[in-house]
């Protein structure tokens, strides 16, 4: 049986005929253009990124691979003991686009056990940082930190084959992820749970070994299992996953990518919106005396946060149109586990609530919940309740998609990221007389 890296070539020899024609022989077939509109407003659905990893589709949602959610959590293969699937089998799949067996899941275990140690510096580094930095922040730092040990850049300033480069792209992606559970969960220990760090298990897999280190009982193995399979991607232009693709486009290494991934993350119109809905039910709480506001009374806490300018946290999506199948994914988590969960039944009543006020104010194109309206509430129930904290969970399985996805970009030679920018003038006088526009190639 071929092992990870060596099944990743085949996969990589195959599939590079396949842009280098598409390329050569067709690549000035047009399948776009852009309005001033998009060029103002974010670039919104202009087709100009590649992945063959994910696919969002705004109304079915996210498929990995070609699996959707519900396919995905069905065939790959279970932790024995557990509900969930292996981290590792996903990450797998995401490099390989097979579903692995589960001896290629523990190999991948066994790889990544091998790369696990991190180096007592990133420890230092944690350490000289004062403790209410944000815990993204420590994350970040940590990752940037240990750039010195990419194996690309050494190759690189050896001096080494374009064609090579996915190869010491692949080491420094598991040399990376492997060590992020344990950083994660450092992080947490130290900031929120008096300095106490709990070592790594190296029998358990990459979930379980995590939710051992946070010293957070059963299910939370599961829990942790499910967050970074459903965080891992989300196909290439959402901010955490373009930010580590356009800054490893410029063969900044796996580090320097990942890193500036999670600043990204970091948004509160990205993953931090995972802390911000639970800070947001928090203050509803705080307002109700810890009881379970009647319909009308929430509606009038979400037309305040409207009418005061600011979002409803976990609600809307530049992408999706319906609601996210990762909120749905989590629900029946909850459902299942708990119920009766006080802030279960916040989530829940804001499902109904606050989808009719933004279809109402007319402006939110998706007045749906996505991914973050629902994460935050599980990690609670279990009794991680810093919420600060939820965003490094987000990262940890971003990490899993984005590496994956640089390892490819390098596999296939995409190039240096460089859109064009233009000036206001350029557009007003482009806007008084379109076929200039057109004419100027724009
Ligand atoms: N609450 C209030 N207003 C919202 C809204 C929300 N949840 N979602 C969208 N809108 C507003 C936008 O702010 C925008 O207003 P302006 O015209 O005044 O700028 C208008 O509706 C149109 O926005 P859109 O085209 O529907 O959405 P965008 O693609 O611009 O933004 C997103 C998408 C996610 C940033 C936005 O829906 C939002 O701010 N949601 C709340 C934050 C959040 O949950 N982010 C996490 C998303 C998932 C993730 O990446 O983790």
């Amino acid at each position: 049986m071929p092992n990870l890296k060596e099944k990743l070539f085949q996969k990589i020899k195959e599939w590079r005929p396949r842009t280098t024609k598409l390329v050569k022989e067709h690549g000035k077939v047009k399948i776009d253009e852009v309005t001033i509109e998009q060029c103002v407003g974010g670039m919104r659905d202009i087709k100009s990124l590649v992945t063959d990893i994910s696919y969002l589709d705004p109304q079915e949602g996210i498929r990995f691979r070609g699996f959707l959610i519900p396919e995905l959590l069905q065939r790959l293969p279970k932790v024995p003991g557990g509900d969930m699937p292996y981290v590792e089998g996903l990450f797998y799949l995401l490099l390989t686009g097979d579903v692995p067996t589960k001896a290629e899941c523990d190999e991948v275990a066994e790889e990544f056990r091998k790369r696990a140690a991190v180096p007592q510096y990133v420890w230092d580094v944690l350490r000289a940082m004062p403790r209410d930095t944000h815990p993204m922040t420590m994350f970040s730092a940590a990752v940037l930190a240990m750039q010195r040990e990419s194996v690309f850049a050494k190759a690189y300033d050896r001096g080494i084959n374009k064609m090579d480069y996915w190869d010491t792209t692949y080491e420094d992606a598991l040399n990376c992820v492997a060590k992020l559970p344990e950083i994660a969960a450092y992080i947490y220990r130290m900031k929120y749970r008096g300095d106490t760090i709990i070592a790594p298990d190296p029998k358990l897999d990459f979930g379980g070994n995590f939710a051992h280190m946070m010293g957070v009982p059963k299910p939370y193995d599961d829990v942790s299992r499910l967050y970074f399979i459903l965080h891992s991607d989300h196909e290439s232009g959402n901010v955490s996953a373009h930010t580590g693709h356009l800054v490893s486009s410029a063969l900044s290494d796996m580090f320097y990518a990942l890193s500036a991934m999670l600043n990204g993350l970091a948004g509160p119109l990205h993953g931090l919106a995972n802390q911000e809905v639970l800070r947001w039910i928090q203050g509803v709480m705080t307002k109700m005396g810890g009881k379970v506001p009647t319909e009308d009374e929430m509606k009038k806490f979400v037309n305040d946060t409207l009418d005061g300018g600011q979002v409803i946290p976990g609600f809307g999506h530049a992408v999706l149109r319906k609601t996210d199948p990762r909120y749905a994914a989590q629900r029946e988590f909850c459902e299942k586990h708990l119920p009766n969960d006080i802030i279960f039944k916040y989530v829940d009543m804001l499902f109904k609530v606050v989808p009719p006020i933004l279809l109402a104010r007319g402006k939110a194109k998706n007045p749906w919940p996505n991914v973050d309206a629902q994460s935050g509430v599980i990690q609670w129930y279990y009794g991680v309740r810093e919420y600060d904290y939820y965003t490094v969970l987000f990262g940890v399985g971003r990490a899993l998609g984005v590496s994956a996805n640089i390892v490819w970009d390098r596999a296939l030679g995409y190039a240096l990221e460089r859109p064009k920018s233009v000036t206001t003038e350029m557009l007003e006088n482009w806007a008084a007389n379109p076929k200039t526009a057109v004419a100027a190639g724009a």
